[in-house]
């Protein structure tokens, strides 16, 4: 397994829009395990493929407090189930040091492949819910601070490029 590259705010490929995983063959199978290995080596909680530059629709998640229980969303799909927003503080692997309040719909139904290509419903609501609502906006070429004032994005590019750049030299 191997821990990858994760891209950082403002990289444009962030944009890119990912496109359904057809199979979960052994290449697929490889980017999964190196994805959750990636995650856990920047304490991450989720990670969208976008984030390593794989534009494909798979997620890999960890909310457990052990980080011992990792869990696959590939080709997810989301129905909102109750319109109600709440804000959760949010943060990014791909935009280091950045926490801010995002509102998103509080109870959901997701569909979606498990790693071994087996369909699976789940309804969810708390941390999961924002979560998996924050990994497919990767999916879509969408980040959270999208949802901030043009200001704190601003401020977000400045920090996220000086930090990168520290952490380089
Ligand atoms: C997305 O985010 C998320 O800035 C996953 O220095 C976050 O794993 C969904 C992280 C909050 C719902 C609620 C961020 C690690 C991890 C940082 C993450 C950092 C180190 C972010
Ligand atoms: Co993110």
């Amino acid at each position: 397994m191997t821990v990858r590259d994760i891209l950082t705010y403002p990289d444009p490929r962030l944009r890119t829009l990912a496109k359904p995983v057809e199979q979960v063959d052994d290449t697929i199978k490889i980017l999964i395990e190196d994805m959750i290995e990636t995650m856990y080596a920047a304490d991450g909680i989720g990670l969208a493929a976008s984030q390593v530059d794989e534009h494909l629709q798979l997620v890999v998640m960890d909310l457990s407090k052990e980080r011992d229980a990792p869990r696959v969303f590939i080709n997810p799909k989301i129905t909102v189930l109750d319109e109600e927003k709440l804000p959760y503080e949010e943060g990014c692997l791909s935009v280091p040091g950045i926490y801010d309040e995002v509102e998103r719909p509080r109870e959901i139904k997701i569909e979606a492949l498990d790693r071994e290509g087996n369909p699976f419903t789940e309804i969810a609501s708390g941390l999961l819910a924002v979560c998996i609502q924050h990994e497919m906006d990767h999916l879509n070429g969408k980040l959270f601070v999208d949802y901030l004032s043009k200001l704190k994005q601003d401020r977000a590019r400045t920090k996220v490029t000086k930090l990168v750049k520290a952490q380089k030299a």
